[in-house]
């Protein structure tokens, strides 16, 4: 039984949880309240010391960063459609899965954290930063969709998964694509049952 320390609210955490219920692995959240800055606890800087969301633990194996878990899971347990072993497409898989973390994800994190979390204490150039740069990455995913289904072809893996919880994220702050391509895309995603319990209650 895996128990991942999670908050229903980051992204990072829920791509997590979309891969174990899709792949119908048995887990357990353990709920770190960011809102109460329980990140920050000494109890759970000694399981993270980036104070970050998620961690899996998998018996003595602990890992962080949401996107090695993702890779993890796969190879443990196989999953060779959210992972292709085909070269090209593993490589499309990897390149996304980064592009991910280094491209997108600084903006999400601008806008949301600014925005929605932190509200009235919230930095302004952070949101505008955020802002400006989305129209250009959301771009890039659109151009990648326009002859195929899914970020890495025509298949789901966990660049999709990866990818559309900060397409979610987003629209926490209203900033929703409109690419009929991100659109259409983001809808197959969201007809995944594992993604679909992924998401907060509270939306
Ligand atoms: N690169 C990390 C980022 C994790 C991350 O930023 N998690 C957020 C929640 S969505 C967090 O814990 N933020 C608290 C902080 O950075 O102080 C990953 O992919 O797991």
């Amino acid at each position: 039984m895996y128990l991942l320390y999670h908050y229903p609210y980051s992204q990072h955490a829920r791509r997590v949880v979309s891969l174990l219920e899709e792949a119908g692995l048995e887990y357990q959240l353990n709920t770190i309240a960011m809102d109460k800055a329980e990140f920050l606890s000494a109890e759970y800087s000694a399981i993270n010391p980036n104070q970050q969301l998620p961690t899996l633990i998998d018996g003595d194996i602990k890992i962080h960063e949401s996107n090695a878990i993702l890779r993890y899971l796969c190879h443990k347990h196989k999953l060779t459609s959210w992972y292709p072993s085909d070269l090209q497409q593993r490589a499309a898989v990897e390149q996304w899965l980064d592009w991910n973390q280094c491209r997108l994800s600084p903006s999400v994190v601008d806008i949301v954290l600014n925005k929605v979390f932190m509200a009235e204490h919230g930095d302004s150039a952070a949101i505008a930063r955020g802002e400006q740069a989305i129209p250009g990455l959301l771009s890039i995913i659109d151009n990648a969709l326009a002859n195929q289904n899914f970020l890495a072809g025509e298949q789901v893996t966990i660049a999709d998964l990866s990818v559309a919880s900060n397409i979610f994220q987003l629209g926490l702050a209203d900033v929703v694509p409109i690419e009929s391509t991100i659109l259409g895309w983001y809808q197959r995603i969201n007809k995944l049952d594992g993604f679909k319990k992924s998401l907060p209650l509270k939306q």
